[in-house]
């Protein structure tokens, strides 16, 4: 079967074609960390927005830790398939804003050159949490991360910061025009901190240079709140594409029909009409942001982790009928979360809780709970942790959030689930973590042992002796009884 590109795309059925002409598209915006969560979500509301408005928006999207997306994506032009699956059926859609795919380990000049280009107005990011390398309770880098140190010292640059810096200098440099720098990862005051450690990292590099002046006059770092379920497409995803096809399509993508960005309105330079794709600009996107980190996100680690202790291989079979665990988040948005954060004016709550359980429950999906449980020490703390310390201060005791920390314990201690299946700890701490337990399974003990992780616990979690118990109560339900009958009982 021949491959998606350029040169087979005529003979693609025509109502799946890209709604622009790829060829006639230029550069106008650099990604880094094109993963399947970029070409659903940030390239699909600039494609409708070239549709809506036009503009050289294509997008040089770059891969950060392998060249497995490049192997998938330059062979087809940058071109794949966006499947859209939702309770009406799927929808498919070739897509067309990607218009080249560099592996940045692999070609640093052609990255730099990129970010320096005049053409090119935007830099935008999806690197995950563990891709910013900070400290998320001082906000600082972290300096004594191997990646950190030998970017600091002049090598690579290999991290996500170090190459930011690197293009900035470069585009300084080579004529200064303004840029801006959008994050989209689900962090609380994404801007915010990127630009912290953007800042922090020329500081140490320029050496009272003239990069953090510019950076301060030419650049912008807005915030943004992003959202849209995008589970790793499967070898039958792609057979299934492949037929609808005709072609051969190794970078297609998985979504659902919902989508969500908001952005804060503040650009050094021009910018597509994301509004006019549906995106909402705003001043200020905290209220959106908190609301869905804490909501949605710290949902899907909650079920993550029960689920895969309850041996629930996708978060739609934790959340079908006769299962305790949707009843479970419903509780932790409506009693945990939901009162620590302030919904944007006009915003119903209780519409937004049931939508994001019919998200989750989406059988099409096919969403695996491993998926959501990798890098738990790099989300627990804005996903769960903010909630438990904000209701732990208003002296209510947030037993669903908490049980989601619990779960997480449960599963980074006994690494195997309820039926006796192993689980497999993918953290950029888990060595970390490892050495901290070493072997301990009792609930005390984990519990103690966790907690004295300064990486994910701050002192004032640490130091709570009514959440330390509340703690080691839940993990002991869940060791004896099994995540779903601790649930079921939680929520009876
Ligand atoms: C998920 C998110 O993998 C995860 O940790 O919680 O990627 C989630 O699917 C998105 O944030 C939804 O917008």
């Amino acid at each position: 079967m021949s491959r998606l590109s350029l040169r087979t795309l005529d003979s693609v059925p025509a109502p799946l074609r890209p709604p622009i002409d790829p060829r006639e598209l230029g550069v106008g915006i650099v990604h880094l960390g094109i993963g399947a969560f970029h070409r659903a979500h940030q390239a699909a509301f600039t494609e409708d927005a070239i549709v809506a408005a036009g503009g050289d928006w294509g997008i040089c999207g770059v891969t950060e830790r392998s060249a497995a997306v490049v192997d998938q994506l330059a062979p087809q032009d940058g071109l794949y398939t966006l499947a859209q699956r939702g309770a009406d059926g799927e929808r498919l859609r070739v897509a067309g804003a990607v218009r080249e795919v560099l592996f940045a380990r692999a070609d640093h000049e052609g990255l730099l050159s990129r970010i320096a280009d005049e053409a090119v107005h935007l830099i935008t990011l999806t690197v995950s949490e563990k891709g910013y390398r900070y400290d998320a309770t001082t906000g600082r880098l972290r300096t004594d991360d191997p990646g950190v140190a030998a970017d600091l010292s002049g090598g690579g640059p290999s991290t996500v910061i170090g190459q930011l810096v690197a293009g900035l200098e470069a585009r300084r440099r080579a004529h200064g025009a303004p840029i801006s720098v959008v994050c989209c990862d689900n962090l609380p005051d994404n801007g915010r901190v990127l630009a912290g450690l953007v800042r922090e990292f020329a500081q140490r590099t320029a050496d009272g240079g003239e990069l953090p002046a510019w950076i301060d006059s030419s650049v912008r770092f807005p915030s943004t709140m992003v959202d849209r379920i995008t589970p790793a497409a499967t070898a039958g995803d792609r057979a299934q594409i492949a037929a609808a096809l005709g072609l051969e399509d190794r970078g297609a993508v998985i979504t659902e029909p919902f989508r969500q960005w908001v952005i804060e309105d503040d650009f050094a330079a021009p910018r597509p009409a994301w509004e006019l794709a549906g995106a909402i600009t705003t001043d200020d996107v905290r209220p959106y942001e908190r609301l869905k980190i804490r909501l949605l996100n710290g949902c899907h680690s909650t079920v993550a982790y029960l689920g895969a202790l309850a041996d629930q291989e996708l978060v739609s079979d934790a959340l079908a009928p006769g299962m305790p665990f949707a009843a479970v988040l419903g509780e932790l948005m409506d009693r945990d979360a939901a009162p620590t954060v302030v919904a944007p004016a006009g915003f119903d709550l209780t519409a937004y809780e049931a939508e994001v359980l019919e998200r989750f429950a989406n059988p099409a999906l096919r969403h695996r709970t491993l998926q959501i449980a990798m890098d738990g020490s790099q989300k627990l703390p804005q996903r769960l942790l903010d909630t438990v310390r904000e209701r732990r201060r208003a002296g209510a005791e947030p037993v669903f959030a908490a049980l989601g920390v619990a779960a997480w314990m449960r599963f980074v201690s006994a690494r195997r689930s309820d039926g006796g299946r192993e689980l497999t700890v993918d953290d950029p701490l888990a060595g970390r973590i490892g050495a901290r337990l070493d072997g301990r399974e009792d609930p005390p003990a984990v519990v103690d042992r966790l907690l004295s992780m300064r990486e994910i616990f701050d002192d004032e979690l640490a130091g709570d002796a009514g959440l330390r118990a509340l703690l080691v109560e839940l993990l002991g339900r869940l060791a004896r009884d099994g995540a779903r009958r601790t649930a079921a009982r939680l929520i009876g």
